[in-house]
């Protein structure tokens, strides 16, 4: 599942570059009317290629709502084992995804992780990295998780792992959605694995993030804490936490 805003540089090398993968993967492009026309792109892909599906939404709404919107599309009209989520601006290299899907042989989610097994991010400027880096110790400090990159967008969820997991409670956007889904994951005892990948910085198209997206990670993890006491589940049921496949 891909998420797109103006993206047309890169939409349709990068869907291509899945599909190479393997013969068995399908492709669903969460697109918010693009301005710059990523869409009509993605439809004629869909005409070429029954492998490719577009979710055309009518305006910009979000990364939040674009992969709850996109998980209950693929859950719905595919009977798809597993569902993986990564951006459409070649940070998260097509290639890595077979390691994603082999994790989610014994993992119910499986997390692209920058941070585990060093740091493993190309071309970032240095302040954007501190930023991360700093944004993920203290998530995880303070969500008590012990996951290196709870901020990675590119995941993989068995289809079990996303029917389990309560889409309509989640409503957080940017980089707290990939807190609050891997979090809501793991209170329900599901087996989260980081698997470490490369991380290049976008190849053409420019940024959406703003830093709206940073504050409201910030609160985020403070709510997700306080609120483990309502309807937490018990210890023996929490995370079964299993760090990096090495
Ligand atoms: N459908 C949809 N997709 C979005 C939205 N905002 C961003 N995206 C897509 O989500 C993915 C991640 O967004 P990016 O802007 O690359 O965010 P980022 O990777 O954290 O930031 P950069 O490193 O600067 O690229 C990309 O494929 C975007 O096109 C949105 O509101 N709706
Ligand atoms: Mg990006």
């Amino acid at each position: 599942m891909l998420p797109t805003y103006d993206e047309r540089e890169n939409v349709s090398r990068i869907v291509g570059a899945i599909l190479e993968q393997d013969p068995d993967l399908q492709v669903l492009v969460v697109d918010d009317a693009s301005p710059d026309g990523t869409g009509e792109v993605v439809e004629e892909l869909a005409k070429e290629d029954p492998r490719v599906r577009a979710l055309h939404r009518r305006r910009k709404a979000g990364l939040g709502t674009a992969y709850v919107e996109g998980f209950r599309k693929a859950l719905g009209e595919t009977d798809a084992r597993f569902v993986l989520q990564m951006d459409a601006d070649f940070s998260h290299d097509p290639a890595e995804i077979p390691r994603l899907l082999a994790a989610c042989e014994t993992a119910d989610v499986a997390i692209g992780s920058r941070y585990c097994d060093g740091v493993r991010v190309l071309n970032w400027p240095l302040r954007r990295l501190a930023v991360s880096v700093l944004a993920n110790l203290y998530a995880a400090a303070v969500t008590g998780l012990p996951v290196r990159d709870l901020t990675s967008g590119f995941k993989c969820y068995r289809r079990s792992a996303l029917e389990q997991i309560p889409l309509g409670e989640i409503r957080s956007d940017g980089y707290a959605f990939q807190i609050e889904i891997v979090h809501a994951a793991a209170r329900r005892g599901l087996r989260v694995r980081e698997v470490p990948i490369i991380f290049s910085d976008r190849v053409d198209g420019r940024s959406k993030l703003s830093r709206w997206v940073v504050w409201e990670a910030a609160w985020l993890v403070w709510w997700l804490r306080l609120s483990r006491g309502r309807g937490a589940a018990p210890d023996r049921d929490r995370a079964r936490l299993d760090e990096g496949l090495g």
